[in-house]
């Protein structure tokens, strides 16, 4: 089974959208790991988009993320990040499809509402940024036999 973090960024928080978004991930019938309101810091966010480190929009992205702060989850399930990234939609919320989190809710490239690891390896590497081990918690769903 695929784990995912998912962050529900600043822009999220701040425009009150953190129920409506989590509900699109929970009703698709991913299952809760761990949940929590962060304030990132400068250090946090330097090691969450450190790929990025170089391009012309990386100091105003990391201004960004630690803006305020930002819902920390992770979603476990079948294929739970592409799944995600699909939920998500598109970075630029101009060109996701309405339907998607970003088509629906956002107009920016940077303040695009979500962030959703990119594959499962970097999925590891992102939970174990954001999380404790002892705050990913594991138990016995009672849909188990019907949502697979
Ligand atoms: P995604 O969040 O869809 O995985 P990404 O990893 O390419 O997109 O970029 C990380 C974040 O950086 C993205 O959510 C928003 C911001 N970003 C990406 N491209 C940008 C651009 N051209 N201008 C401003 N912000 C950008
Ligand atoms: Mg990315």
């Amino acid at each position: 089974m695929q784990r995912t973090l998912i962050l529900l960024k600043p822009d999220a928080v701040q425009r009150h959208l953190v129920g409506e978004i989590i509900a699109r991930f929970e009703r698709k019938g991913l299952r809760l790991v761990a949940l929590k309101l962060v304030q990132a810091g400068r250090a946090l966010a330097e090691q969450h988009y450190a790929v990025h480190k170089g391009k012309p929009f990386y100091e105003s992205l990391l201004s960004f993320l630690t803006s305020g702060p930002t819902v920390a989850l992770v979603w476990e399930g079948r294929e739970a990040v592409a799944v995600c990234r699909n939920l998500m939609g598109l970075t630029d919320g101009a060109k996701s499809p309405p339907g998607t989190i970003r088509g629906d809710f956002g107009i920016s490239v940077q303040n695009n509402l979500v962030h959703g690891s990119d594959s499962p390896e970097n999925a590891a590497l992102e939970i174990a940024l954001w999380f404790k081990n002892e705050e990913l918690v594991t138990f016995a769903h009672a849909d188990a036999t019907w949502a697979g």
